[in-house]
């Protein structure tokens, strides 16, 4: 799968009409992964899944503003900015949806967790670390709803302490703190207190962070209109 290219600000009409169709390419291609991999599902090919369609192009325009160093703490619609960053591809979105366990095939959790989890690794096979200022960092997907709001706070929060605390071993972490952490979250999801409690903590503390909702207008069948 093709990475985006950074954002630069002199591009040439013909490096613009490449990364155009690039993005033009990875979307319809993520959208065709969310239809076809429904169609799994409801034949019974593949136990659960949930998708990323309707979602495509903000999350492409999301890849664009990452940068090495930060941190992604989001939830399960988010195929298609893992694909624009590089960090999944067509075989490895359907190696988690039917739970393959090898994980050079499915390299989020090997099966373990859902399909749609999304994490890249901060470990090397010898259990060493690995630079996370050299690759863009997704911490792994978890399935309670929200759940990944406090820890979207903490990672900003580290930036901010990497920025101020003198004598911290930073060299693979931080980048004097310039990383960000950036959030997704369903709007039927925001309801939660763990929602509230993390806007809230992230104003207070003033820490690095970017919160991105996804309103569709439901929470998986229910209409806003009776939940929020
Ligand atoms: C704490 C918790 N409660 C309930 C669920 C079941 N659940 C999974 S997704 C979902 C709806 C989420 O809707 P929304 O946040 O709007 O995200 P969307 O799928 O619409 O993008 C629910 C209720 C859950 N995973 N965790
Ligand atoms: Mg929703």
């Amino acid at each position: 799968m093709q990475k985006s290219p950074s954002t630069a600000k002199d591009i040439s009409f013909e490096d613009f009409k490449t990364e155009v169709l690039n993005d033009y390419k990875l979307a319809v291609t993520s959208r065709e992964c969310s239809l076809l991999g429904r169609r799994e599902v409801l034949t019974g090919k593949a136990k659960f899944g949930i998708f990323g369609d309707g979602k495509e192009v903000p999350q492409l325009a999301l890849a664009k503003a990452f940068k090495n160093g930060d941190f992604r703490s989001g939830y399960y619609r988010d195929q298609t900015f893992m694909m624009a960053i590089g960090a999944l591809n067509i075989q490895q979105f359907f190696a988690g949806l039917y739970a393959n366990t090898d994980l050079e095939k499915e390299p989020m959790s090997a099966g373990r967790q859902m399909g749609g989890h999304f994490a890249t690794h901060s470990l090397n096979e010898d259990g060493s670390w690995k630079n996370l200022m050299q690759q863009k960092n997704s911490s792994a997907d978890i399935s309670p709803t929200a759940g990944q709001m406090p820890r979207l706070l903490g990672l900003a929060q580290a930036s901010k302490i990497y920025r101020h605390v003198d004598g911290i071993d930073a060299e693979k972490f931080s980048d004097e703190g310039n990383e960000i952490a950036w959030g997704t979250i369903g709007n039927a999801s925001t309801s939660e207190g763990l929602f509230w409690e993390t806007i809230n903590a992230a104003g207070v503390l003033q820490v690095p962070m970017v919160m991105s909702v996804w309103d569709d207008e439901y929470g998986i069948s229910v209409h806003a209109r009776h939940q929020t």
